[in-house]
């Protein structure tokens, strides 16, 4: 990566006109998230610049499949880092969303939390980083919670929706996605769907696997028209 913390490339933010054009089908949300371009890294919050576009963090357990799920709903390989090994985003990562160039809305890759190997002052240091990023950040429109079904959610899971809970009731969207879908059979994955509309208060539940691509058409419209509350909204004569 190329950019230095804090620095942006050069991002034009769409007006509300440009926003509004943007036809709401999946396929075209599905266009839309292929623009997906880096847009800067930010090792700290304080390094995370103040942006006026919708944003949309990406957040779950380490290994959850959070990094895979933007390169899979991106359709690019290596936007942002995938590994096998836990703990391989290390940073905030946000890239930008919009066509010719013009960002209307903006996903955050972010660390996972919960994995054993990392030192505990780590830990806690990145929990209150994140807490402090689900509280504070002005333009944050959407959450998309991973979590593998196979797991469930865990502890750390339950401490972050309690975080994000007074955000929710003000209207902040979540979304509860069970990834990994490729490794249950129907039966689970239909149990696994169930639990989770359980544990998501009210938010959004959808299946998810990078192998098999479900659940992308789906997430892609919904997170567009989250990104598009005027436009996605139904016009009142
Ligand atoms: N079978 C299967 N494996 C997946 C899927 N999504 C992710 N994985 C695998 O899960 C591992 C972790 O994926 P990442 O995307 O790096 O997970 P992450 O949540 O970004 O992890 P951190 O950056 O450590 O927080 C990788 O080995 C992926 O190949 C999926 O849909 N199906
Ligand atoms: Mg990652």
């Amino acid at each position: 990566m190329s950019s230095a913390p804090g620095q942006t490339s050069g991002t034009r933010t769409a007006d509300p006109v440009s926003a509004r054009a943007a036809p709401a089908t999946a396929a075209s949300a599905v266009a839309w998230m292929h623009t997906a371009r880096f847009l800067t890294t930010a090792p700290r919050l304080e390094f995370l610049p103040a942006l006026d576009v919708p944003e949309i963090a990406f957040v779950g357990r380490s290994n959850a499949g959070k990094s895979t799920c933007i390169n899979t709903l991106t359709q690019q390989k290596r936007l942002a880092f995938a590994s096998k090994t836990p703990g391989r985003t290390q940073s905030i990562n946000l890239f930008a969303l919009g066509k010719q160039g013009v960002t209307d809305a903006v996903l955050a890759d972010l660390p996972g939390y919960g994995y054993a190997a990392v030192p505990r002052q780590d830990k806690e240091r990145w929990q209150q980083v994140m807490a402090a990023y689900l509280v504070t950040r002005e333009n944050l429109r959407a959450v998309v919670l991973l979590c593998d079904p196979r797991q469930g959610l865990t502890q750390l899971d339950d401490i972050l929706l309690e975080v994000i809970r007074p955000r929710v009731e003000q209207g902040l969207k979540l979304l509860l996605l069970l990834t990994k879908s490729d490794k249950l059979s129907r039966g689970e994955q239909a149990k696994a769907l169930s639990i989770a509309r359980l544990q998501a208060g009210g938010g959004e539940v959808k299946l998810f696997s990078a192998l098999k691509k479900q659940g992308v058409p789906e997430t892609s419209l919904l997170l567009w028209q989250w990104a598009h509350p005027a436009t996605a909204e139904p016009s009142t004569p």
